[in-house]
């Protein structure tokens, strides 16, 4: 059977997953696009032979499309479209953040709990990245003991004058509440969001950069996060797991150096898509499969939630001098997830 997928949102990262869909994926093909600019969708539905849906909406409910991504921007957006696609009972891929408030999410796990069943999966893509699957069976196989601490850096080159202090959270901090919390397979207790006082020249006035970020998990494993989104550098993405018997560390994604001169250099990627581009393959490729066999293993909309109570708990912190601000969850956790 080939799926029909139907993508809203052409922007950036809906673009990639287009192509992905398309060109790349076994068992899917790209037969729908919706986008508010008419000449993106035109240029993709030419490209792909997809048919132009009026909106978001139109698309969902047409019933040549058998599952939906939506990649929107706002993210604001991206509720709406979830809570139809769950009413209506089609399978929907949501690029992160779910959405913008864990009152959002709550609500989208309220949805699909009431129906009965997974119908989505976040794009929380890391947990789809052979490196940072590696640390994970490394972690649970206890091979190095237990994790006491990690280091993490979320460094991009540059950043555009929309993105702003709350995005270095909500957008861009939000994959290490995810991926880590995935990692290390338990829940945090608390987290702290500091600005220091020197900041880039290379920032804006509406952008603190870089933020230091601090998480603390139930059994008291200890992380630190800088996020840098102007490093003038590239998609610089380091993890490293310390545990009582050694480290485990992300590695460059690529699989050689160049020694040239006196210097030994590792190509940096430029942007996610590059540096993530097996991971949001594998992402989309497993989502395809799930939705075939009629049942979804991905990261789910608890997860969601999950990243962004911690966000909201990391913004408090930010907005209150580096506080320690405790990170509640809903008192139960669903047994859908
Ligand atoms: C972007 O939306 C992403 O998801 C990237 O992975 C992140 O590095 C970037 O900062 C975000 O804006």
């Amino acid at each position: 059977m080939t799926l029909n997928i139907g993508i809203i949102g052409l922007g950036f990262m809906g673009s990639d997953h287009v192509k992905r869909v398309a060109t790349k994926i076994n068992g899917a093909r790209l037969a729908g696009v919706a986008d508010l600019k008419q000449d993106l969708a035109e240029k993709y539905a030419k490209e792909y032979g997809a048919k132009i849906y009026k909106s978001g909406i139109d698309l969902i409910d047409s019933p040549d499309i058998d599952a939906v991504m939506v990649v929107t921007r706002p993210h604001e957006t991206h509720e709406q479209f979830v809570l139809h696609a769950i009413e209506i009972g089609k399978y929907v891929f949501c690029e992160k953040p779910l959405t913008l408030t864990a009152a959002g999410c709550k609500k989208i796990v309220d949805a699909e709990v009431k129906g009965g069943k997974r119908l989505v999966q976040v794009g929380f893509m890391r947990r789809f990245d052979p490196g940072y699957i590696e640390i994970k069976k490394a972690i649970d196989d206890h091979v190095y003991g237990e994790p006491l601490l990690i280091h993490a850096t979320h460094r991009n080159c540059s950043v555009d004058e929309t993105y702003d202090t709350s995005m270095s959270i909500i957008e861009t901090a939000i994959h290490e509440a995810d991926v880590l919390h995935w990692l290390l397979g338990e829940d945090y207790e608390s987290g702290t969001t500091f600005l220091p006082k020197k900041q880039t020249k290379y920032t804006h006035s509406k952008l603190h950069d870089p933020q230091i970020i601090t998480l603390d998990t139930k059994s008291g494993v200890h992380i630190d996060l800088e996020v840098f989104v102007n490093d003038q550098i590239g998609y610089d993405i380091n993890c490293s797991v310390v545990c009582e018997n050694g480290i485990i560390s992300l590695r460059s994604p690529f699989n050689s150096s160049v020694k040239k001169g006196l210097y030994d250099q590792t190509y940096i990627p430029k942007d996610c898509t590059e540096r993530f581009a097996t991971a949001y393959d594998n992402e989309i490729q497993e989502w395809v499969n799930g939705v075939e066999a009629d049942k979804v293993t991905g990261p789910s909309s608890w997860d969601g939630l999950v990243a962004m109570v911690t966000c909201d708990a990391l913004a408090k912190s930010r907005d209150n001098d580096a506080e320690r601000v405790a990170i509640v969850l809903p008192d139960k956790k669903p047994s859908l997830y």
